[in-house]
C-alpha cells in the first residue's frame, strides 16, 4: 500500500512538471484586459485574445528589461510563454494612459517590483497600477506548492 503510495505521488509530481497551463485574457469593450492581475507559474502561457477592436499588448517592465516580451498588433491574438520569474507591466498601446494596464506575476516572484514602480505612466495610469500592485501583493501565495497541498490532504 505503502508502495502504491508513493508510486501514485511520483506520477502526480511528474503530471505536475510535465502539464503548463495557458491563461485567457479578452480584450474588453469597456478598455481593459478582462484579467487585470494575473498569477502564473513558470513556464505557463498567457494568450491574449482580440474580443473587442482597437487594443494590443505591449510590455512596459519586466526581470529583464533589456529583453521585454513581444509587442503585439492590433485586434490579433497573442501568445507569450514566461519562463522568466517575475512581475510583468503590459498597456495597451492606444490606451495605456488612460489606464488600461495588466499586470502578471510568474513563479510568485516579486523581487523586481520597485523597478515595476518607477515605470512613467500618466496620472491615471499610476493610479491603476498601484490598485494593480495592491491586488498582486494580497493575492501573494504561500510558499506551500500544490504537491504538498495533495499530500496533506491524502495523509490528513
Ligand atoms: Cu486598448
Amino acid at each position: 500500500m505503502r508502495l502504491l503510495l508513493f508510486l501514485f505521488f511520483l506520477y502526480l509530481l511528474s503530471w505536475q512538471v510535465a502539464v503548463a497551463d495557458t491563461v485567457k485574457i479578452e480584450f474588453t469593450a469597456d478598455d481593459s484586459y478582462s484579467i487585470e492581475v494575473a498569477n502564473i507559474g513558470v513556464g505557463d502561457t498567457i494568450e491574449w485574445l482580440p474580443k473587442n477592436e482597437g487594443h494590443n499588448v505591449e510590455f512596459l517592465a519586466g526581470p529583464n528589461m533589456e529583453a521585454l516580451p513581444e509587442k503585439s498588433d492590433l485586434n490579433v491574438r497573442h501568445a507569450i510563454t514566461f519562463d522568466l520569474p517575475g512581475v510583468y507591466l503590459y498597456q495597451c498601446t492606444p490606451h495605456g494612459n488612460m489606464g488600461m494596464l495588466g499586470l502578471i506575476v510568474v513563479g510568485n516572484n516579486f523581487d523586481n517590483l520597485g523597478n515595476i514602480e518607477e515605470v512613467e505612466l500618466s496620472r491615471v495610469a499610476k493610479s491603476v497600477l498601484q490598485r494593480l500592485i495592491r491586488v498582486a501583493r494580497s493575492s501573494k501565495q504561500p510558499i506551500l506548492s500544490r504537491n504538498v497541498l495533495v499530500h496533506l490532504r491524502l495523509v490528513g
